[in-house]
């Protein structure tokens, strides 16, 4: 027997991989030892794999989400950077987000008086609370309130204002569709103050440039000032992922005071990666603005 064959106490053998494909051309594969959770909620299906290499692994509608051993660079380079360019950010809202990782940096924040998570699928919530608490480790804070709801039709409703807003969703098929189109965007504006900034996360850079330059034109539709950002998440495709900073105000980096990048007790920012992190390679600048930005 070689080593990826287990043998249980049964006697059966088991021998699981799990692969997300790109594009359905590529893809990434983990060595699963476990599958824990396997369920199909109101919105969409819902694994959680135990893996030999990343630990806990949340899928959503076949999709990782996060992993234990590299959700913390999404979530603290999708937090971070507007939380430190902003000066003062007290009222955040989160769209999507779930599993709680990015709730979880917002309130290291100490300015935050209110932080305010939008998720359409609650059975989200609840997986993450059981197979990932330190992921959801941010709900318990009192600052946090979550309303069950279609994050496009809450912000599309509401009368409050916010100084940050997040969309943290999934990829832009099945629920998260919505979430990526001129609409949202344009709520999302509306809905800010007006010194107010918006980041969503806009995907692969290598596999999803369509998609990319298309958030990129729905956005500066709607923001005087859109900037790209990138950092380096190995399970999600092409392990390269990108990120909109939409400001009414603030420029990410001359607005950004270096200072501040390192209070936070993080794993992957700080000052030099927030700076970095902006800058883009040519094939990049090339199919989001034809090289303009
Ligand atoms: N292809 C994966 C894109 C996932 C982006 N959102 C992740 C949610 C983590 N809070």
């Amino acid at each position: 027997m070689n080593d990826i064959v287990r043998e249980d106490s049964m006697g059966n053998l088991w021998n699981m991989w799990f692969t997300e494909l790109h594009r359905g051309r590529a893809g990434l594969t983990l060595k699963v030892s476990q599958v824990l959770y396997s369920e199909v909620s109101d919105f969409q299906r819902i694994d959680v794999l135990d893996t030999e290499e990343f630990g806990k692994t949340l899928v959503l509608y076949g999709s990782i989400m996060i992993t234990e051993k590299d959700e913390f660079v999404y979530h603290e380079m999708i937090a971070h950077v507007p939380l430190s360019v902003h000066p003062k950010p007290e009222r955040v809202l989160v769209v999507g987000g779930g599993d709680g990782g990015t709730i979880r940096e917002v309130i290291k924040h100490s300015s935050v008086r209110q932080a305010t998570l939008v998720e359409i699928d609650q059975q989200v919530v609840e997986v993450s609370k059981r197979f990932f608490p330190q992921v959801a480790s941010g709900f318990e804070d009192s600052r946090v309130r979550i309303q069950y709801d279609d994050g496009a039709r809450f912000l599309a409703d509401t009368d409050e204002q916010f100084d940050i807003i997040l969309a943290d969703t999934s990829d832009p098929i099945g629920p998260a569709e919505v979430l990526f189109q001129q609409p949202f965007y344009q709520s999302a504006y509306d809905r800010l103050a007006d010194d107010g900034i918006f980041v969503a996360q806009s995907e692969s850079p290598w596999f999803h440039q369509d998609s990319i330059a298309k958030i990129y034109r729905n956005l500066t539709q709607v923001f005087p000032i859109v900037r790209m950002y990138l950092a380096h998440i190995p399970t999600y495709p092409s392990a390269l992922w990108s990120f909109a900073f939409c400001s009414k105000k603030y420029d990410p980096l001359t607005d950004f005071d270096p200072r501040r990048a390192d209070e936070f007790l993080c794993r992957y920012y700080n000052a030099e990666i927030h700076t970095a992190g902006f800058a883009l390679p040519q094939y990049v600048k090339e199919f989001v603005t034809g090289g303009q930005v």
